[in-house]
């Protein structure tokens, strides 16, 4: 076994990293990108129905700090990414599909087709987009969480993954945690999402600096690191049964080394992603390896949730 290599679901990982949905993976160029790049698995954007055109532009910003987005699941439709994911090789790289139905309903029509595939793909339902008008997040309902968890489980027989957005309370953390293990078929979950509905404002303009929503928007970056640590590790904790994907504010192969840590088997990259590109993996390898040899770590299992508290 190698430094970086892991497993998740009985499937080998040459290494943590992958894209975080949303970000590099909307068409086939993109996800061929993510495919040829450096990163052990990868992510398609999550995905409707129908294909969906988004919010209207501008929907994505870059600040010093980070990024807000209101993009408004801009998206090819389910049978895209379906597409893509039956022609992939596995055995080059393992691939997840993100699904964002708009209604139970529209979750158990991709579902049963995903059923029907019969693919080695991964789902990540995504319970936490925070950006289309209307519709509250998932996940910040525990009542509606719970219906959709039933109606997905009944209709899929494969584990899956559920990506969550970020929590704020340990009354959140223990009634979320609750709900989900009540699902052993819920394998996996991705913390956290970005935080929803925050607002960026440009002083000289004295304006917000995305149109959708008056300028309401996830942002992720540095802003979110500490938040996406907290919800990795309080999840981890509460779930010992499942296991952690983390994702939120990793710039360098030190936040990678930290996500781990506070317990996360592989590790997503967003806001940097759309930054720097898919070089951006191989960049984050090299940091962490740099970083977990100085440590004398012969793997990073042997890290994993091993942080230290006073
Ligand atoms: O498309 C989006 O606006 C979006 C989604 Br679905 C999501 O889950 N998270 C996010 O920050 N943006």
């Amino acid at each position: 076994m190698s430094l970086l290599s892991t497993s998740l679901l009985g499937t080998q990982f040459t290494n943590p990293l992958l894209n975080a949905s949303g970000v590099w993976c909307r068409d086939k160029v993109e996800l061929d990108a993510l495919n040829a790049s450096q990163a052990g698995s990868f992510v398609t954007k999550s995905c409707t129905l129908e294909p969906r055109t988004g919010n209207p532009e501008p929907r994505y910003f870059s600040t010093p700090m980070g990024s807000i987005n209101s993009m408004g699941l801009p998206n090819e439709g389910y049978q895209y990414y379906l597409d893509y994911a039956s022609q992939h090789d596995y055995s080059h790289k393992p691939l997840f599909l993100s699904l964002a139905g708009l209604s139970v309903a529209d979750n158990l029509k991709m579902i049963e087709a995903i059923s029907k595939a019969n693919l080695p793909a991964v789902v990540e339902l995504n319970l936490s987009c925070p950006n289309v008008p209307g519709k509250p997040q998932i996940a910040y309902d525990f009542d509606a969480m719970q219906t959709m968890l039933e109606a997905v489980t009944q209709q899929y027989d494969k584990p899956f993954g559920v990506k969550m957005p970020p929590y704020f309370d340990f009354a959140h953390f223990d009634a979320a945690a609750k709900i989900l293990n009540s699902f052993p078929q819920v394998a996996f979950l991705t913390c956290i999402n970005s935080i929803g509905n925050a607002l960026v404002i440009d002083t000289e303009s004295e304006s917000v600096v995305i149109k959708p929503k008056n300028g309401f928007g996830g942002i992720g970056g540095d802003y979110v690191l500490p938040t996406a640590l907290a919800n990795v590790n309080a999840f981890y904790q509460r779930c010992p049964d499942k296991r952690i994907i983390g994702c939120g504010g990793v710039k360098t192969g030190e936040q990678v080394f930290q996500h781990i840590l506070a317990g996360a088997t592989l590790v997503q990259v967003g806001t940097e992603l759309h930054e720097e590109g898919p070089g951006v993996f191989a960049r984050l390898l090299t940091e962490v390896t740099a970083l977990l040899e100085r440590k004398g770590y012969k793997s990073i299992e042997e890290a994993r949730g091993k942080l230290r508290t006073l």
